[in-house]
């Protein structure tokens, strides 16, 4: 088959799953999707979690990661007709705890929170100057708290990647920001087809505005938005991939709570469409899609016989390595997220692994300018006690050279008086990866000083409300006696830079095969919550893949 009649297959099969312009809902979109490959479906390999790939095993397409990069790759890849294979190093997130949950509460972080640690290491560390964090067992757990050269960078683990932890915010850049996000792409392209195809994939929606003015739950928005308002900074809702009708009933008290009991950081039972729900459910749909779960990836290398010798750790669930496997891919996608992706990157080039690979890879990672604060209320201003964990509504001061700051909940089951913001700012350092032979361990740069741009310019909001409600910066959140949250991102990107690293569509240098299309590709900011970018890209340089190298 040629490469314009496969492209325009692809394109033809694409717009009939209706994954096209618009705000087509969730299930429309996944019902289309799963009917329409039932044609060329071969037999479903089973659950994500049943069907581990075996060593010696030869796969078309091998993906390191299911966050939204390696979810693209494999849906759109399966409806072409390549078998693909998913590896993943965190749990498969399908079976119940002991408590009868799948996730934990945010308010009781418990063995399932945090990734391989002992101890837990919540974004706000501190409550009244008081530390909050506690003793847990160590457990393959859903965050990952993974401190690097200055920075805590927080990642989602398991099958879902970011997806399963985070907020839900499913923000589109303003047009006018696009060219210092991804300098070398098309916006016209991007804006005409790939953010509205991704926005239908994901699906996004907005909260019901009225709704919005009538329900306790957020009370700590509207405050927000009063304070932002009456400051002279414009208030805008926000979309989301929660169900915002899941949301309505759990208020009504007909289903299960979920948002509405603060479920977010450490994964949510009900309504947020995590790709679980979203793109991986059509992938596997397809029955070409298999995912290995607790499986690392610690090499990949030319193989003689043509493609690449993929080599990764089993782990159990105290993450202790309980196999190694070695498989064959004719081609690599790395999906592992910016630190993932880059990690492997830096260490694969610089150990001879993957030597022709360019002087790019490790370069350009930034931490999407992420600052957070706290603000304390006046008593008779009160935020709300129960608080539901989805964002829907920020500040956009970006256009005053400010930052977009997210209203974000304090889902903490009591009266905190604090109205609470993660601002993306427009940060200019980027930090490097890089390889010390010493301690055989990737290194990253950056210095929590950097974070200084960020603050400067979440200050010219938050000093404004400040001053024109009276009130002050809570200084016991993130320690005793310290205002802003400098130490942390939630939003890691670049490392393998689209266009430097890589060729204008994720194709790495130097080794014909095999691709970067995650995080890693951004260059550092995209002025607003990431994964709609993230995912839009990722389906920009897929359908270019599929139509010319395949
Ligand atoms: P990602 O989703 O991180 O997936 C990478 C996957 O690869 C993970 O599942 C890893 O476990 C796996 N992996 C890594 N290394 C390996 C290896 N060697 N072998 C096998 N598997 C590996 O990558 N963004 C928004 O747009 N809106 C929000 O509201 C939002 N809130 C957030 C809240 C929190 C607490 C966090 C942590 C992040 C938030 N983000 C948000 C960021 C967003 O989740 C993130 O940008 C994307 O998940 C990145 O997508 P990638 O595909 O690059």
């Amino acid at each position: 088959m040629s490469d314009k009649s496969l492209h325009s297959k692809v394109s033809k099969g694409v717009s009939r799953r209706g994954f096209i312009a618009g705000t087509s809902s969730l299930l429309g979109a996944l019902a289309l999707s799963v009917n329409s490959t039932a044609a060329h479906a071969r037999p479903a390999t089973g659950s994500a979690a049943d069907a581990p790939l075996t060593s010696g095993a030869r796969v078309p397409a091998l993906v390191i990661g299911t966050g939204y990069g390696g979810s693209v790759a494999a849906l759109r890849l399966a409806q072409a007709g390549v078998d693909v294979h998913m590896v993943e190093m965190g749990m498969a997130w399908d079976t119940p705890g002991t408590d009868g949950k799948i996730f934990a509460n945010t308010t009781r972080p418990d063995y399932r929170s945090f990734w391989l640690r002992t101890r837990t290491k919540a974004p706000l560390s501190n409550f009244l100057g008081f530390p909050i964090d506690k003793d847990v067992p160590k457990y393959t757990g859903i965050l990952d708290a993974e401190e690097m050269g200055g920075i805590i960078v927080y990642q989602g683990r398991g099958v879902g990647g970011g997806s399963l932890v985070n907020g839900g915010m499913a923000v589109t850049p303003k047009r006018q920001n696009f060219a210092a996000i991804l300098p070398t792409v098309d916006a016209d392209e991007m804006y005409g087809t790939y953010y509205p195809r991704a926005n239908a994939g994901l699906g996004v929606g907005l909260i019901d505005p009225a709704w919005f003015e009538t329900v306790d739950c957020y009370q700590f928005a509207r405050v927000g938005r009063k304070h932002a308002q009456r400051s002279g900074f414009p208030f805008v809702f926000v979309p989301d991939v929660y169900d915002w009708d899941y949301m309505k009933q759990e208020v009504a008290g007909t289903v299960p709570k979920s948002a509405v009991d603060g479920e977010i950081l450490y994964g949510n039972n009900a309504g947020k469409k995590s790709l679980q729900k979203t793109y991986l459910a059509a992938a596997r749909a397809t029955g070409r899609v298999a995912v290995s779960p607790l499986h690392r990836v610690t090499t990949v290398a030319p193989s003689d016989g043509g493609g690449y010798t993929v080599a990764m750790e089993e782990l159990n669930t105290s993450g202790d390595v309980v196999g190694v496997k070695t498989v064959t891919a004719d081609r690599v996608f790395f999906a592992a997220g910016s630190v993932g992706t880059s990690k492997l990157l830096v260490r694969l080039k610089a150990t001879g692994a993957l030597p022709l690979l360019n002087d790019e890879i490790g370069k350009g990672w930034g931490d999407n300018g992420n600052v957070m604060c706290g603000r304390a209320n006046h008593m008779w201003d009160p935020t709300g006690k129960v608080q539901a964990s989805i964002p829907c509504g920020g500040i956009d001061n970006w256009d005053a050279g400010g930052a977009f700051a997210e209203v974000a909940p304090l889902p903490t089951g009591i009266e905190t008086y604090a109205s609470f913001y993660l601002s993306i700012t427009k940060n200019p350092h980027r930090g490097e990866f890089s390889w010390n032979a010493a301690t055989g361990r990737v290194e990253l740069n950056w210095q929590t000083a950097w974070k200084q741009p960020s603050i400067d310019m979440a200050k010219t909001i938050f000093d404004k409300i400040n001053a024109t409600e009276g009130t002050i910066y809570r200084s016991d959140l993130f320690g005793t006696n310290k205002i802003w949250g400098d130490h942390l991102t939630y939003h890691p990107l670049g490392g393998a830079v689209l266009g430097k690293a890589t060729d204008n569509y994720g194709r790495l240098h130097g080794h014909p095969g095999l691709y970067v299309i995650d995080g890693a590709l951004i260059p550092g900011n995209t002025s607003v919550n990431p994964f709609v970018t993230i995912t839009a890209l990722a389906e920009r340089n897929i359908e270019k893949i599929i139509a010319t190298d395949l």
